[in-house]
């Protein structure tokens, strides 16, 4: 109870943080998106993570404000980028499950998006794949309206859901983001690598963007390039940190 008055305090002053974790091409490490991760940032400065509080805030209706200051500020902040001359940068933002039966979601992007004067296609959902196996209606319904207004959508922790892969066919999915419990023991274990090389695969012939996720090591970045997996995340090129280091991040590389 007393969490609840705490996140919901923090959400009215808006002292939640949004940090973002870049999504580079492999080869050369160019930062070509963010993702945005939201952190809850205490007075002692003590940083508390998303899993921690997006459950509290589902349950008790904060997630509708909570999620649209998050949205809000990555828009904002990836048109700053784009003024400083990042102006092809992407973000994608995450989307849970629950969030997907509020109503008006997609009007409530588009809105943001419209004021912050981006362009649409910058913009990438991220939803988990346990929507896709859920296949529900209004799930189904919100896919098609993000895609309809331009926006791009992901599955998120790809691999780890028991599933039936025709869902790839049947919604309009831009994107794959292979979970990092697969790339974590590359390369030497032998399973992991030919589960990834399958979906690298099924990502190539169903012509769909993938992404590798937590990627810490350079021979975890030699594997993925030599199977062709041009696009990843992970600490070895940056955690998920404020603003202001993304942006030293881009403007050194230049
Ligand atoms: O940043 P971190 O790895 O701790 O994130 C943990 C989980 O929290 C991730 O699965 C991520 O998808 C989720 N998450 C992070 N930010 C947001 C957000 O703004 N909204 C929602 N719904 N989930 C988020
Ligand atoms: O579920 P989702 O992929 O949105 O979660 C992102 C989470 O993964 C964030 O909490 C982020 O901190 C974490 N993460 C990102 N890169 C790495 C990595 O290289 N290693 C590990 N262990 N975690 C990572
Ligand atoms: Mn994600
Ligand atoms: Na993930």
């Amino acid at each position: 109870l007393e969490m609840v008055k705490q996140l919901r305090h923090a959400v009215e002053q808006e002292s939640l943080e949004v940090y973002y974790q870049p999504k580079v091409e492999l080869l050369g490490h160019r930062i070509i998106g963010l993702e945005a991760l939201v952190r809850w940032v205490k007075e002692d400065g003590t940083v508390i993570g998303p899993d921690q509080f997006i459950p509290v805030a589902e349950d008790t209706g904060l997630i509708i404000p909570l999620s649209e200051y998050v949205m809000r500020t990555a828009c904002h902040q990836l048109k700053r980028w784009h003024e400083m001359g990042f102006s092809e940068l992407t973000m994608a933002i995450n989307i849970s499950g629950k969030q997907l039966h509020l109503p008006d979601l997609v009007e409530t992007i588009v809105d943001n998006v419209n004021e912050a004067r981006l362009s649409p296609r910058f913009i990438e959902l991220e939803l988990t794949e346990q929507v896709f196996i859920e296949n529900i209606q209004s799930h189904t319904n919100f896919m098609h309206s993000v895609r309809e207004h331009g926006m791009s959508l992901a599955i998120d922790d790809f691999g780890v859901g028991y599933s039936s892969l025709s869902y790839l066919k049947n919604f309009p999915v831009t994107s794959l983001k292979i979970d990092r419990s697969f790339v974590k023991d590359l390369p030497d274990n032998e399973d992991d690598a030919v589960i990834v090389q399958t979906i690298i695969n099924l990502a190539k012939n169903l012509n769909i963007q993938l992404v590798a996720e937590g990627i810490e090591t350079s021979e975890q970045v030699e594997f993925l390039l030599s199977r062709d997996c041009g696009i990843g995340q992970g600490y070895l090129f940056s955690r998920p940190v404020p603003a202001e280091e993304i942006t030293q991040l881009l403007q050194n590389y230049q």
